[in-house]
């Protein structure tokens, strides 16, 4: 059980906000994971876990709405699992790094890579979570493309077969017929659509129960908001809209999060780095708030 954040995590210089590599003073751990192999419309994001670290040096720490400094928090950030390229390989060894994350206590946080990272995450948290997942599209294929079960539009699907006992997905406004279809078969999945009303959310995020994961692909904000993406979609939240629905998420007990999908090479000034850097931070404060 000891031993796999040595085993598979390289350290990272600078650290995100300077944070310490070290857990044993930490309650919350960042790791990136810079997988992108199933990217199906423009691949990068295994460049964002470190481009996140470089832009969050140059952000405010301070948060006035809580009052609190962000990097004075007890929070660690151990690193980025070493590359790979098989989607097998890379679940198993980020669940066997998040399952050790947790059995010391600590909230997971992971910076993607691709939306499939967070198969490896939640399976080293525990089967059963809540799942909370902000995303523009559905991922709920079975298989995409044609022959491959794990990938990042088959998320919600693999996660629904046992990891996720029941989920919420918020902001979704791209999704095919056949999903559609399928998810008609499902009890346990609420979808939340982008143009939905503040009840709406409320209403879904009120059946779940309070172990919660939550997932960001930050697709789901607009844009023009996020340009930094691998398949933009049009229509989507600002960010005080993404952020007002993450405080009423923050009322259950979140054992992990995850911000996946930045693609630095198809961004414009960093704007998308710096946006999921803040909100990291946002999340760390609400976390500790
Ligand atoms: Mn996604």
């Amino acid at each position: 059980m000891e031993g796999y954040l040595d085993l598979y995590l390289e350290p990272r210089i600078p650290s995100f906000l300077g944070f310490p590599r070290d857990i044993s003073r930490s309650k919350a751990a960042i790791m990136g994971i810079p997988y992108d192999s199933s990217s199906t419309c423009k691949p990068g994001c295994r460049y964002a876990p470190q481009r996140l670290r470089n832009v969050s040096h140059n952000l405010e720490t301070y948060d006035p709405i809580q009052r609190i400094d962000v990097a004075e928090l007890p929070v660690s950030d151990i690193g980025d699992v070493r590359e790979f390229l098989n989607p097998y390989s890379m679940v198993d060894i980020v669940s066997k790094v998040s399952c050790e994350l947790n059995s010391t206590g600590k909230i997971v946080i992971g910076f993607g890579g691709d939306h499939t990272v967070t198969l490896g995450l939640i399976n080293g948290l525990r089967r059963g979570v809540s799942l909370v997942m902000f995303d523009a599209h559905l991922d709920y294929r079975n298989e995409y493309p044609i022959g491959e079960r794990i990938s990042h539009a088959t998320v919600l699907r693999r996660l629904r077969e046992g990891l996720a006992k029941e989920a919420v997905v918020i902001g979704v406004r791209a999704l095919s017929k056949e999903e559609v279809r399928d998810l008609e078969r499902e009890s346990n999945v609420q979808v939340v659509y982008t143009w939905a009303s503040e009840k709406d959310v409320d209403d879904s995020l009120s059946t779940l129960s309070k172990d919660r994961y939550v997932t960001i692909d930050i697709d789901v904000l607009d844009p023009s908001v996020a340009p930094g993406v691998g398949c933009p979609e049009p229509g989507g939240f600002t960010f005080h809209q993404l952020l007002n629905i993450l405080n009423r998420v923050f009322d259950g007990k979140v054992l992990g999060i995850d911000v996946v999908e930045v693609n630095p090479l198809v961004d414009i000034n960093d704007i998308t780095s710096y946006l999921a850097a803040k909100l990291v931070m946002k999340i760390l404060s609400l976390f500790f708030a």
